[in-house]
């Protein structure tokens, strides 16, 4: 198991476990894979519905994993594109620094600081009772934000680097939500992509 990975402390007070290792990926291999995975993945503008109209979702998505492992999300129901080299590599990675088993991912492209993921928990059935969420950034450093479902002055706030990992487990998708909020141009210069790994059952 990596050291950092070893070192890591929770980021949230209670209800659940959030931890996360800063350099996780290596910063040649970090580059390598943003530049890779940002031309390669078959990225898609979903629509979601909302207040009656259907609307452009703020980011690109791709949605990766074994034969058989939908997911329904926001209203959409998504099957599985194959894995990608990259994607297996960073899956193998997860598994022999992290111990952490997964069988998808969610991609997420935010291709400027305008783009943007609103509140929200990944407790979606096929996930289980208390999922674990592995979520890789690449890129532009962005904010991240968590708030506590029953308490509102219960927040915390990050900011996931480049080659980051960043873990949610245990009650975390039960009691918080999180966000990746909009930021402006002057903070946020370039594209990131989040790789978010998760297991279907
Ligand atoms: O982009 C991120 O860091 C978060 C992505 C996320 O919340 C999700 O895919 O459910």
């Amino acid at each position: 198991m990596d050291i950092n990975v070893a070192r890591a402390h929770c980021l949230i007070p209670q209800d659940g476990s959030v931890w996360m290792v800063p350099n996780f990926i290596a910063q040649a291999d970090a580059d390598r894979l943003f530049d890779t995975l940002t031309l390669n993945l078959p990225w898609q503008q979903k629509q979601i519905r909302m207040f009656g109209k259907w609307i452009d979702m703020p980011r690109l998505t791709c949605w990766v994993g074994n034969p058989g492992c939908s997911y329904t999300y926001s209203g959409l129901t998504e099957s599985p594109l194959p894995w990608t080299p990259e994607l297996l590599e960073i899956r193998q990675l997860l598994l022999e620094q992290a111990s952490i088993i997964c069988n998808s991912v969610l991609a997420n492209l935010y291709r400027s600081g305008q783009d943007s993921m609103g509140w929200h928990s990944d407790d979606e059935k096929e996930l289980g009772q208390q999922p674990v969420i592995a979520s890789i950034s690449l890129g532009a450093e962005r904010r991240f934000d968590l708030r506590h479902r029953h308490d509102a002055d219960m927040k915390v706030s990050l900011n996931l680097p480049h080659g980051s990992l960043l873990v949610m487990e245990g009650l975390t998708q039960t009691y918080w939500k999180h966000q990746v909020p909009k930021e402006p141009a002057t903070r946020v210069t370039g594209p990131r992509i989040n790789l978010t790994f998760r297991t279907i059952l």
